[in-house]
């Protein structure tokens, strides 16, 4: 199902961004494959993390039985409300404007994303963006922290129950990280992350249902905590998992990501993945409808009002030309 044709050189001239440490480096990605062809390195599973996970996922099961017969709707509706905006605290926050500087924000719009980000837990926005732009450069190889070629699960979430390899720190720490250690938003959400954490995953989600709507504290934490943070999650690492396998590429056939509708709903903007690795610095990050991309509508209302500025888009003759030299000819995502 996965098929890995070889990166052409050509394919880097299309790449659409000024950072040149967010291109993906070819070169590099072939020396590691040539290095791995014979056998990968073995991971180290890290058996806490198997644990943890595995606990969450088992109070989700609690939760997802109170969301359906014993929450009330109110509470429901909030742990819906803390899904997306989480998600957008990622989408719009870490992922486009943090990791791939797709557009600026003022202070205030800043501090909002790390905050709905933070509700996430997905680590802090520099250790994110540090994976994630090593994830773009060397995508599908042994620097890439979630290698989709070592198959679904380890790209869903193994990757986060093993101990990462030395190639991927070696290669990591190449990575230019100055612009995100100059945001003292970052800085700051960085040195109290897990008392952060604690208060926006866990006690906040817990607290309001409770406090404003006379909801259980049982059904609070299960539901507006475990169950939205575990459903968070798994709808995250899909767009690792499946969006790297099962779709249309009609951008650029030569690479693992594809372009997935129904991801496009569930990651509030992001299944167009193929056309994101395409153009990665494009801060729409997907062609498809503004209908379903959320984080592009949320970044586009700021900007409304000058708190979002600087956004980049790829031309519309590059798109063309790149989906026309290198696409599957899925042509309908394309106009
Ligand atoms: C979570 C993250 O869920 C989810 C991210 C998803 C990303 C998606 C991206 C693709 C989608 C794009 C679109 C957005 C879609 C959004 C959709 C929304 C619906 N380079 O980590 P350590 C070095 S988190 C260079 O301990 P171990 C570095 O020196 C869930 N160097 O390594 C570091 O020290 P420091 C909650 C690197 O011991 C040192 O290594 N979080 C790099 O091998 C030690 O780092 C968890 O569950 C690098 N890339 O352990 C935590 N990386 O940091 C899970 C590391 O001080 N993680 N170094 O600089 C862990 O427990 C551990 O990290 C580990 C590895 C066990 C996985
Ligand atoms: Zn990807
Ligand atoms: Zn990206």
């Amino acid at each position: 199902l996965v098929t890995h044709r070889k990166v052409s050189a050509e394919s880097i001239e299309k790449k659409n961004v000024e950072d040149m440490y967010l291109v993906p480096d070819l070169d590099e990605m072939e020396m590691m494959e040539e290095e791995v062809r014979e056998a990968r390195p073995p991971l180290k599973i890290v058996w806490r993390n198997v644990a943890i996970f595995s606990l969450l996922h088992l109070g989700a099961l609690v939760g997802l039985h109170q969301f359906i017969f014993e929450a009330k709707w109110m509470t429901c509706f909030f742990a819906l409300l803390l899904d997306v905006g989480s998600k957008m605290g990622i989408t719009a926050g870490a992922h486009r404007m943090w990791a791939h500087k797709a557009f600026k924000a003022a202070l205030p719009v800043r501090i909002y994303f790390m905050l709905w980000g933070t509700v996430a837990f997905q680590n802090d926005v520099i250790e994110w963006a540090r994976d994630h732009r090593c994830h773009h450069k060397w995508t599908d190889t042994e620097a890439d922290p979630h290698n989709s070629r070592r198959g679904f699960w380890y790209s869903h979430v193994g990757w986060l129950c093993a101990r990462k390899s030395e190639k991927l720190k070696e290669m990591g720490r190449k990575i230019d990280l100055s612009d995100l250690y100059a945001d003292p938003v970052l800085t700051f959400q960085r040195k109290h992350y897990y008392p952060l954490v604690l208060l926006m995953c866990f006690i906040l989600p817990t607290f309001i249902p409770v406090y404003f709507w006379g909801e259980t504290a049982f059904n609070a934490f299960y539901v507006a905590a475990i169950l939205r943070y575990a459903f968070t999650l798994n709808c995250t690492w899909l767009i690792n998992s499946a969006a790297h396998m099962f779709g249309y590429k009609p951008y650029d056939a030569t690479i693992s990501p594809v372009e997935s509708a129904w991801a496009n709903i569930q990651a509030v903007g992001e299944g167009g993945h193929n056309f994101h690795h395409s153009f990665p610095q494009d801060y729409r990050a997907s062609e498809l409808s503004l209908m379903t991309n959320w984080t592009r509508a949320v970044i586009d209302f700021f900007a409304l009002f000058g708190l979002v500025y600087d956004r980049k888009t790829a031309s519309e003759a590059s798109i063309k030309s790149l989906s026309q030299r290198k696409g599957d000819s899925s042509g309908h995502w394309h106009h």
